[in-house]
């Protein structure tokens, strides 16, 4: 194809009075992208396509063959053995899931095209199987946002009361999800007072949120003190099936506080309004970052085989204002709408 497209340039440029040299250099310097997306579930990853589309457009010297998932494994199998037919020069993978990824990821590697990982990770027997990954510390994350509770019931003077907790997770055997749970999971443990009424998957997806939050709350509405959404669109989907059941949302005592992640430009609006009361941020702007592992292999250089990028966090308030795990101290930003404006997403 590419063969043909460019003796087909030739013939034109030269019809056209072109120096040939110029068009063949043209047509080389394109590199070609194929990039393999989860779908299009969440705020978060509509920013990330966003970033990625604008970061590999034709203007900066790509073309990017973008394939929408739809949240589903056997897609992204798919398109990527179509990128690997069509011989692109890079295959970039945001992973909907860690496993299974090794069959495929060694046929791109047989075919000498570098694969890089973004968002989500894989977990695959040789590391080999793929150039680079950058993403999210998501099990930081997860540590911070309930390091923050830790400290806001203890600021409350609720520090030895029964807790409550529900936690709607991501899509099972993501990333984002595991190292969320994992961070959950850990200090619920850690709590003799702190205990999970129910752990379900709300696929990172605000309709699903709202529906696994009404049926949590048709068994155990009364009791709830804590709900914790893995992402902004399921904190959006709970927080109205809470209003819907005649519950109130918040940070007080006998309202049902809510947490997310992501902090998206909606989900920082509803920290504004304090009906998010903490948000931690998860970065999705990952196109320049790609870009940059691009470019040094073009250049012949090394690359981090993974990379992680800084967070930070928000509150609806300024009860906690900062956090410390392992030693490290966090800020927690109490949220304004000049930082929300201020925003790139
Ligand atoms: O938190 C969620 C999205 O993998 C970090 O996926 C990403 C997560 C993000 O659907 O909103």
């Amino acid at each position: 194809m590419k063969k043909k497209m460019v003796t087909a340039l030739l013939a034109v440029s030269m019809l056209a009075g072109l120096s040939a040299v110029n068009v063949m250099a043209a047509d080389d310097d394109t590199i070609t992208v194929g990039f393999s997306q989860v779908g299009a579930e969440s705020d978060w990853r509509t920013a990330n396509t966003e970033s990625m589309k604008s970061t590999f457009s034709e203007d900066n010297g790509y073309e990017l063959i973008f394939d929408d998932a739809q949240q589903k494994q056997e897609n992204q199998l798919t398109a990527i053995r179509n990128f690997i037919q069509q011989e692109v020069d890079y295959i970039v993978l945001a992973p909907v899931t860690e496993t299974g990824w090794d069959t495929v990821l060694q046929e791109a590697k047989d075919a000498g095209i570098p694969v890089i990982i973004v968002d989500r990770m894989v977990d695959v027997s040789d590391d080999s199987l793929y150039t680079a990954w950058v993403g999210s510390n998501f099990k930081l994350e997860g540590q911070k946002a309930m390091a923050w509770l830790d400290a806001y019931l203890e600021a409350k003077g609720r520090g030895d009361e029964e807790i409550n907790l529900v936690d709607i997770q991501g899509t099972i055997g993501a990333s984002a999800q595991i190292g969320r749970t994992e961070g959950f999971d850990e200090a619920v443990e850690a709590h003799d007072n702190w205990t999970t009424l129910a752990q379900q998957s709300g696929e990172f997806t605000q309709a699903k949120g709202q529906e696994v939050m009404e049926s949590i709350l048709k068994q155990s509405g009364d009791d709830i003190d804590v709900v914790y959404c893995e992402n902004d669109n399921e904190a959006f989907g709970a927080i109205d099936a809470i209003k819907a059941a005649g519950y109130e949302v918040g940070g007080e005592e006998g309202q049902i506080l809510v947490m997310s992640f992501d902090t998206t430009n909606a989900g920082l609006t509803q920290t504004l309004s304090g009906e998010i009361t903490c948000d931690t941020e998860c970065n999705p702007l990952h196109g320049p970052r790609v870009e940059e592992i691009i470019q040094k292999l073009e250049a012949g250089e090394d690359v981090d085989k993974q990379a992680f990028v800084d967070e930070v966090a928000f509150a609806s308030d300024d009860t906690v204002t900062k956090v410390t795990i392992d030693g490290t101290d966090y800020d927690i930003t109490p949220i304004t709408q000049e930082i929300i404006d201020g925003r790139a997403y």
